[in-house]
Parts: structure tokens; sequence; C-alpha cells
């Protein structure tokens, strides 16, 4: 049995429904190569534990020097022990590249000469994934700059419209909406509220994402007298019905905690998940698709999707994503919701982190589902292979497909 949940996890092409990725079209926005890789933000954080360097001195550094720093200080002067260490050496090890050297020159190179397009069909492979959802943010002046110059969709990068900019920091960010034609104001009137449907149903046109989304803090309250509350409920969420798109909420971010040590600066803290409740409750029509980074808010929102079909659990989101707490919340999902959640999403920010946050999390889901059904044996059923296949297709596909329309 152990064997064929393995081959089928293995063999079933899955759906990362939530990344940072982009296609060649996107040009510099599209991360990848062994620079990026080894700065990513979660090994930065894990270099400045390691390192004597100051955040600053880092900061001022070339990308392919602070490569190199943290190439010596976590591989070369430590054992990279940790999830997000391991994950450079996997991927390393999968382009067949020696992970134990003292500088980066044949990763270098090897990366060099990929042609870029032969890399992404070969890595996507490697991660056994045929489907991958980008983040866009509409006013992000580059990304902007790139859809409305049209460019060319890659169907294997869909997108999904991304609104913590117009929800979080309205204040600052008006008046670019009414610079590209929309009458808003700062005091969040009607008149705003209906103009920002208008915008959010115009990039729904350009960009075709299959939900929107947005982070909010471990303080997100609902309803509340704040300026994200109105925006959500009085444009975001009619949008969203009236565009037939889930909205995902991933909760429990307390950014920039340490402004520091930039994009690795941020934290997380419990949320009050009675929010979520009161969404769930007042929005039947709509449907919501719920990460939460918080370990202690993983089993209210078990708890809550045994109340509301309208709400899909899914992921083990950035801090979480480590083997033993990715066991730990898919067991307790599998026992309170059986195979009605999306147990995992990458959040890769560079492409080939595809390949060691998928293989894992294929590792990890083998023991828990393995363990699942030999119960499921013992308890009288007979588990067969096609019964394990439309479960892991469910589970990594038919779920997202439902909820997104997604064919
Ligand atoms: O996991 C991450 O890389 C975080 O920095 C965030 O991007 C987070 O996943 C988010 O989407 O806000
Ligand atoms: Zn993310």
């Amino acid at each position: 049995m152990q064997m064929v949940v393995e081959k089928v996890l293995d063999t079933t092409k899955f759906i990362d429904i939530h990344t940072h990725l982009f296609p060649r079209a996107f040009g510099k926005l599209g991360l990848w190569g062994i620079d990026e890789l080894l700065t990513y933000h979660y090994l930065e954080a894990e270099f400045f534990r390691s390192s004597e360097m100051s955040p600053e001195a880092y900061f001022q550094l070339s990308k392919p020097k602070q490569a190199e720093a943290i190439w010596k200080a976590l591989f070369v002067e430590n054992s990279p022990i940790s999830e997000a260490t391991r994950g450079v050496v996997a991927v390393l090890r999968a382009f067949g590249l020696p992970t134990d050297t003292p500088d980066l020159r044949e990763a270098r190179a090897f990366f060099r000469k990929q042609n870029l397009e032969n890399h992404v069909k070969q890595t996507l492979n490697l991660a056994g994934v045929d489907s991958v959802v980008m983040t866009n943010d509409p006013l992000d002046p580059e990304e902007q700059r790139i859809w409305m110059s049209g460019a060319e969709p890659d169907p294997r990068f869909r997108s999904a419209l991304r609104l913590d900019r117009i929800l979080h920091d309205w204040p600052t960010q008006w008046q670019q909406l009414q610079a590209l034609g929309y009458a808003v104001d700062a005091q969040v009137s009607d008149k705003s509220m209906v103009e920002v449907r208008r915008f959010l149903a115009s990039w729904h046109q350009r960009m075709a994402p299959l939900y929107m989304a947005v982070s909010l803090p471990d303080t997100f309250q609902f309803p509340d007298e704040t300026i994200c509350s109105r925006i959500l409920s009085v444009a975001v969420l009619p949008a969203c019905c009236e565009l037939r798109m889930p909205v995902a909420l991933m909760i429990g971010v307390r950014r920039q905690v340490n402004p520091r040590i930039r994009l690795a600066g941020d934290g997380v803290g419990r949320a009050d998940l009675q929010a979520l409740e009161n969404l769930c409750r007042t929005y039947p029509e709509n449907r919501f698709l719920v990460t939460v980074l918080s370990r202690e808010n993983q089993y209210e929102l078990c708890v809550l999707a045994r109340k509301f079909n309208n709400l899909m659990p899914f992921g083990c989101w950035w801090f979480l994503n480590t083997p033993s707490i990715v066991e730990e919340i898919s067991r307790e999902r599998i026992e309170m919701l059986g195979t009605s959640f999306i147990p995992q999403h990458s959040d890769a920010r560079v492409l080939e982190q595809l390949i060691y946050k998928w293989r894992n999390t294929r590792v990890t889901m083998a023991k828990v589902l393995g363990d699942t059904y030999r119960l499921l044996a013992r308890d009288g059923r007979p588990v067969h292979r096609e019964d394990i296949e439309r479960d892991v297709k469910r589970l990594f596909r038919g779920n997202f497909q439902k909820w997104t329309g997604l064919a």
C-alpha cells in the first residue's frame, strides 16, 4: 500500500495554487538560478543568525556577492540542515551539480547556459506540477506596465489578483487609481467603492485571474471600522460574487517586525478567527480560500471549515512549510475534513524552488496518507489504487479546479 501511495503521489501532476513566479514574458520579475536561490529571504533570515555581517552591510552588496556570503555562512561553514538550506542542496542535486564545493563556479556556469524556455519545462517536470498560480499586483508599477503592454500569456502560469495595496494602503494608493482614470477619493466614499469594483472588473478582464487574494495581519477583524474592512465588504466581496471568483485570505502575518532585514523581516501572530466565521456566515454566496500562518490557528480553521462549506483551507504557509509542521497539520485536516481541503502550495519565489518544495510535500504526504489508509483498512474497508488516485487528484487538483473553474 505504501508503495502505491508514493507512486500515485509521484505520478499525479499537482496544481500549485500560490506562488510568486512569473513566466518569461514578465522579464526580470521572474527569478531563477543559483544567485536567486541563495538570496531567498528565508535564507537571508538564517544568514543573519550565522554571520557577523550587519543587514546594512549585506544589503549594500551586489546580488552575486550576497549569494556568496550566504553560501559561505550557511553551506560551507555550517551544515545546511534547515528546511530552506536543504532545499538548495536538493535543487543542486536534481541538476547533477556538486553540493559541497567551496564556491559557486560550477552552479553558476550551469545556470548561465540554460535556455530559459527549456529550463522552465524541465523544472516544472521535475517538480511534478503542470500549472502554477502567480501573485499579480495591478498596482505594482513594473507589473502594471507589463500587463498594460499586453504580455503574452503562458497557459502554465495562471493569474491571481492580489489586493494588498488596495486594502492595506489606500491612503497612498487611491491616487494611483485616480491616475488610471477611476473617480476615487481618500474617504472611500460610496462612489469610490463603485469605482473600485469597476477597477477590479477591468483587471479581471485583463488578467483572467483564478481568484483575488490578500494577506491579512493577525489583528484582522471583521466587521470593523477600518478602510480595509469597508473595501472588502463593499467592493471586493460583491465583485468576487459577480465575477464568480473565490477570494483567498492569508491570515496571520505581522509585517515588518524587523524592518532592518527587509523582506525577511515579517513575523507571525495568532489571529482571531471569529472574523473569518463572521465572513463565512455573512457572505454565504462568496467562497473563501483560507490559509492561516499561526500554528495555533490551524485547529480552529478546521472546525470552521466543518461549519461552512464556502470555506476551503489551503496550504501550510511560509514558516509552517517544514516537514514536521506539514505532517501535523495535514493529519489534523484529514482527520477533520477528509479530502475536502487543499494540502499545500509552494509559495516559490524562485523557479527551481518548486523542485524541493513539492518533493518535500510528497514525502510528507506519503507518510500521512499511507498511515490514513492503513487505519481505514484496519477498520474494515479495503483500499484500492483507484481510491488513492481519486483522493490525491481531489486534494492536489480537483478541489481547486472546482472552486476556480480551472480546466
Ligand atoms: O512566503 C513568502 O515568501 C512571503 O514573503 C510572502 O510572500 C507570503 O507568502 C505572501 O504571499 O504574502
Ligand atoms: Zn506568498
